[in-house]
């Protein structure tokens, strides 16, 4: 007899399973549950609203008991999903992150989003499922020493053994994890903890770690040291990094920058820190930073770096950086203190709390010579631009960018991947608000942008938020449109699709001699894929059709998937090769004449125009 065919139902949004009825948060502090309760309400106590995961052997007991709690639970497709997820939730609402995986092969897949979160300092809780204590260095089945394996990517990291323990140990990692410089904590549970019982104890009293006393308040006699260079620098730079995000900092750097009349750069992970449309704002530094902001870096007499760690791809050599530049970092991790730039007065402290102490002595000096070689700078850059050629018919990927900052009016929520898209984004998308562009900066990590925004979504629901990926890093994480689906996320895809692992392919380009080993790229039919999944999918391949498809997008309740056919192979300018002195740059070819270019531009030697 045939086997009866198995007709599987696309669950809609609306009837995507979301385990039994939601009850109401329970309350049992002082009695006797399960581990697996007390790791829920432990949660629930600290104020998680969701959680993203994957069940498994070692962590079921814990899912059981999830049904019992208010607490959201999205379903990914792959572990990396959860913990980009719970990156992207932590980056997008700055509270803790959290997602879930069981013991093993569950537990390895959060690591890259672990390392992720780790390099960009993003809160995040990851609790794996463990096997039995018993069983713990017996090469169980799926047993991974996760603690073993993520010391060098955690902040601190726990194995919990016991019921009673469970508690204590999601009120010290939330400590961890969002106080001083923050972090991702695991915490791995065995099983048998999960499913033993214990009283459900709750202290309320802050945590007190030895070891752990973040020093949030600059010293006063640095303070005054610092009004003293503020004061007398002539062609100074401030450096905004994520610490201004982090800290919540952003209002009092505007005033700072109001009081003090000082160009203000951003890193990567600080746009947005300053508003990108004030006068003041320079742009984003470094590796693909404007000419002139690295050039004014390279000629300042002071710089202020608030809440960034001088990391290589915005210092280019590190030998001839800002040579004439004093340098003021304000920071709260006292071990970035002199690791890759030696400075001359550090901060210790929060950027906020730093930046209060020092607006009542700052002073406003006469700063015209400086705005005017900025501006000479600034000048020679616009020829150069992009967006000062005319339409020839073909689709950039800078275009693309420009268009959807105008058509959201820069207020979207963008989420980016990694390679050129993301370095074009940083460019032509404005930020002027925090917490509003997520990117992996630090760790780089392809296949973070999709996931990322679905945690993004769950912070910020009301948001309209794009995700800007690459047809490479796209298809690294493209099963999480599933998850997209099945929890009823609406987001939007710009997939800026050139048919290349574009920024690998740029290199390639530049330094080697455009030999183009494996970044040539097969990708499936997005707008078909998107079809597979029931959503809607679209494709432009002209400027003109951009605006239709970003109008159309914005109207469909749902998840909506673009396909970009940009040029293929475009670069993204300027550059500082790797290493390179920061004023030393590549710069964008214009319509001036190729000998023009090269004699301000050594490095350009591809023989192209
Ligand atoms: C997980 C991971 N693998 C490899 C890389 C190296 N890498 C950096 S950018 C890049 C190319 C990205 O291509 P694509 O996603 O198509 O974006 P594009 O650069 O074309 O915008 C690669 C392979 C990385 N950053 N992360």
């Amino acid at each position: 007899m045939a086997n009866p065919v198995l007709k599987l139902e696309t669950k809609t949004a609306a009837s995507a399973p979301q385990g039994a009825p939601k009850a109401v948060a329970p309350d049992n502090r002082g009695k006797e549950i399960s581990g697996a309760e007390i790791l829920w309400e432990a949660l629930g106590l600290q104020g998680v609203e969701v959680v993203f995961g994957y069940p498994g052997g070692a962590i079921m007991p814990a899912y059981d008991a999830m049904l019992k709690y208010p607490i959201r639970h999205v379903l990914v497709r792959h572990e990396q999903g959860a913990a980009h997820m719970a990156d992207g939730y932590a980056r997008a609402s700055g509270k803790v992150g959290v997602c879930i995986a069981t013991s093993g092969p569950g537990a390895t897949n959060l690591v890259t989003g672990i390392a992720t979160a780790m390099l960009d300092s993003i809160p995040m809780v990851a609790i794996t499922g463990q096997v039995p204590s018993t069983l713990l260095g017996t090469d169980a089945f799926q047993e991974t020493d996760i603690t073993g394996v993520t010391l060098p990517i955690t902040k601190h990291n726990y194995l919990v053994t016991k019921a009673e323990a469970i508690a204590p140990t999601i009120r010290e990692a939330f400590h961890v994890a969002s106080t001083g410089r923050p972090g991702p904590v695991v915490i791995d549970i065995t099983k048998d903890a999960q499913q033993a019982s214990a009283v459900m104890e709750w202290d309320e009293d802050p945590v007190q770690l030895p070891g752990h006393r973040p020093q949030y308040h600059p010293l006063p006699e640095s303070i005054a040291q610092a009004v003293e260079m503020i004061n007398s620098a002539l062609r100074p730079v401030i450096l905004a990094g994520h610490g201004i995000a982090q800290s919540g900092a952003n209002d009092l750097l505007l005033q700072f920058v109001e009081q003090t009349d000082i160009p203000t750069t951003s890193t990567l992970l600080g746009l947005g820190g300053f508003p990108a449309s004030h006068p003041n704002s320079l742009g984003m530094m470094g590796m693909h930073g404007e000419a002139w902001v690295n050039t004014a870096i390279q000629e300042a007499d002071l710089l202020i770096a608030l809440g960034m760690r001088f990391d290589d791809r915005v210092t280019g050599n590190i030998k001839t950086y800002a040579p004439d530049a004093k340098k003021i970092h304000v920071e709260l991790d006292p071990a970035e203190i002199n690791k890759n730039v030696k400075v001359d007065l550090p901060l210790i402290g929060d950027v906020r709390e730093t930046l209060h102490a020092l607006m009542p002595h700052v002073e406003k000096q006469d700063r015209k010579a400086w705005f005017a070689r900025i501006d000479e700078l600034k000048g020679d850059s616009a020829v150069r631009d992009i967006q000062q050629l005319p339409d020839n018919g073909k689709l950039y990927a800078a275009h693309v960018i420009h268009d959807l900052w105008r058509l959201t009016k820069g207020k979207a929520l963008v989420v980016t991947d990694v390679g050129q898209h993301q370095m074009w984004e940083a460019q032509y998308y404005k930020h002027d608000y925090s917490r509003k562009l997520l990117t992996s900066g630090g760790l780089g990590t392809m296949g973070f942008a999709l996931p990322a925004a679905i945690g993004a979504y769950f912070a910020q629901p009301e948001d309209e938020i794009w995700v800007v990926v690459g047809d490479g890093g796209f298809q690294m994480t493209a099963a999480e449109l599933t998850t997209c689906k099945q929890e009823g996320v609406k987001i939007h895809v710009a997939i800026i699709n050139n048919g290349y692992l574009g920024m690998v392919r740029q290199w390639q380009e530049f330094f080697y001699d455009r030999r183009y080993a494996a970044t040539p790229l097969l990708s499936p039919d997005f707008v078909k894929l998107a079809d597979a999944h029931d959503l809607l999918g679209l494709r432009v391949t002209k400027r003109s059709e951009i605006g239709q498809a970003v109008e159309e997008a914005r109207a469909y309740e749902g998840t909506v998937v673009v396909d970009f056919r940009v040029e293929q192979e475009d670069s993204v300018y300027p550059m500082v090769p790797s290493g390179a002195d920061l004023h030393n740059m590549i710069r964008r070819p214009s319509a001036a004449p190729a000998k023009e270019i090269r004699k301000h531009n050594p490095i350009y030697e591809t023989g192209e125009d």
